[in-house]
């Protein structure tokens, strides 16, 4: 397939430019050029051949995008949330599978090790994760425990200097390239603890997840344990319970809220577009009022996000957003994204399903967004719990 121009403009219906600094201009247009150089042009092909672009590892390291609310020192940007919100949402822009690399790289790889790691920890991984001269992955799920991590069977035990790590995660972006994992297991008192997996430890293995319909240039994979020997330096030491693992999901949920809003962003633009060029009946389809419908619900509904997402993200920033704050946004976005996806690949009738347009690859990755990070149900379940008090997960 011939490598195609990105057109996109973006929609800013309530001149929300208006409260972004001059430096989250600066940087959101830094991410939006590269998306348009770099991805862009070549993504179509990657998903049709379900490859990922590994050169956009060591691409997203340069422009920044990899723990950008990580202090300078550890490899990080020293932003604050707007700016990363803003680089998730250029990022998904291009392709779901994209923010997904750096959003596992940042909040889950990254900001576990600064926030829950020792001081050599630290030194030892960040700059190269930051860089991008490594990419790390984030092992949570498992093969029977999914929206319910708390009752993992992955475990450790004692064996002097180092421990001996047994089990299997299942659903790992990242992980067939990843040199380092995060993994979540529990010791002999079945207390859940944060482990830094290296690729070269004996026993340790990550095939790769084949036939997605979703997510195509993403690398996904299983992380298997077979009494992998890993240092005890490697451990966590700042953090017990499922309350470490879900701490970082609180901040790449948040990215996740900005990301979806990017891939929604993109195909009203594309359905717009199409609607002003194509004609049927003598006149452009976007005359009639089916077609106008249809666009003016999907700029309301980007709007409204885009309010969310920049309020939230100002909370972030000041320490006061709650996870269930996250959830409700998160939860908010997929669901508006996933409708607007729809409704754009309909207004390009039979075009809306090949190649050509970015819509439908868009469509398909956001049944992986809507389900991965807590699904549509679990942040639905959290907003429940948090306004009535009641906990109907269980
Ligand atoms: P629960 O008893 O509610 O909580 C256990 C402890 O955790 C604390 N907590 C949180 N802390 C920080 N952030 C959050 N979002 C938190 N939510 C809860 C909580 O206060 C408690 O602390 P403590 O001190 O009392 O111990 O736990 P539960 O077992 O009842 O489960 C609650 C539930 C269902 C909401 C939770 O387990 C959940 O969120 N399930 C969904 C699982 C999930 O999101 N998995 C994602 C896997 S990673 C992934 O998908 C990456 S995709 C990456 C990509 O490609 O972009
Ligand atoms: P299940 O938990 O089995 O849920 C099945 C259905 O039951 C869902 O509809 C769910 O909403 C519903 N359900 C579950 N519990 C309840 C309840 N209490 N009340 C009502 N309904 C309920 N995980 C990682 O750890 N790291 C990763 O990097 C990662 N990347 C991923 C990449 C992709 C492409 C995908 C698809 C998944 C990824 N995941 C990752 C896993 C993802 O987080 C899980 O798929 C998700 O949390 C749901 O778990 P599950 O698939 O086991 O579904």
């Amino acid at each position: 397939m011939a490598s195609r121009t990105d057109q996109f403009t973006s929609p800013d219906y309530f001149l929300l430019d208006e409260l972004l600094t001059e430096e989250h201009k600066l940087i959101r247009d830094s991410v939006r050029n590269y998306v348009k150089k770099h991805i862009s042009p070549i993504i179509e092909d990657y998903a049709q051949r379900a490859e990922f672009p590994v050169q956009i590892v060591k691409e997203l390291g340069e422009l920044g995008c990899f723990g950008p609310t990580v202090p300078v020192e550890y490899g990080g940007g020293s932003l604050d949330y707007i700016a990363y919100g803003l680089m998730m949402q250029e990022l998904e822009r291009g392709d779901s599978g994209v923010r997904s690399t750096a959003s596992v790289q940042g909040s889950l790889v990254m900001f576990p090790i600064y926030q829950y790691g020792s001081e050599e920890q630290r030194k030892k991984y960040l700059p190269k994760l930051g860089s991008g001269e490594w990419l790390g992955c984030f092992g949570l799920t498992e093969p029977d425990h999914g929206s319910d991590p708390s009752s993992m069977i992955s475990n450790f035990r004692d064996a002097g200097d180092h421990v001996i790590l047994n089990g299997a995660k299942m659903w790992i972006s990242n992980a067939p390239f990843a040199q380092v994992a995060v993994v979540w297991a529990k010791d002999e008192k079945g207390e859940i603890h944060g482990l830094i997996v290296e690729r070269e430890m004996e026993g340790f293995s990550t095939p790769t997840t084949h036939g997605k319909w979703s997510l195509r240039a993403s690398a996904t994979g299983e992380l298997v344990f077979d009494n992998v020997k890993v240092p005890k330096e490697n451990i966590l030491p700042g953090v017990k319970g499922l309350k470490g693992p879900l701490g970082c999901l609180t901040k790449a949920r948040y990215g996740i809220a900005w990301g979806a809003i990017g891939a929604a962003m993109d195909c009203y633009d594309t359905a717009l577009r199409y609607s002003k060029e194509r004609q049927q009946f003598g006149k452009p389809i976007g005359a009639f009022q089916l077609q106008q419908k249809k666009l003016a619900e999907m700029l309301t509904e980007i709007t409204k996000a885009q309010l969310l997402n920049w309020r939230l993200g100002v909370l972030m920033s000041e320490g006061r957003a709650t996870p269930q704050q996250v959830s409700m946004a998160k939860r908010n976005s997929c669901e508006i994204a996933t409708n607007i996806c729809r409704q754009a690949r309909q207004m390009l009738g039979g075009m809306g399903i090949t190649g050509e347009y970015s819509v439908m690859r868009h469509m398909m990755n956001l049944e992986s967004v809507i389900t991965y990070e807590g699904t549509h149900d679990i942040h639905l379940l959290i907003t429940g719990m948090d306004v009535t008090g009641f906990n109907a997960f269980k």
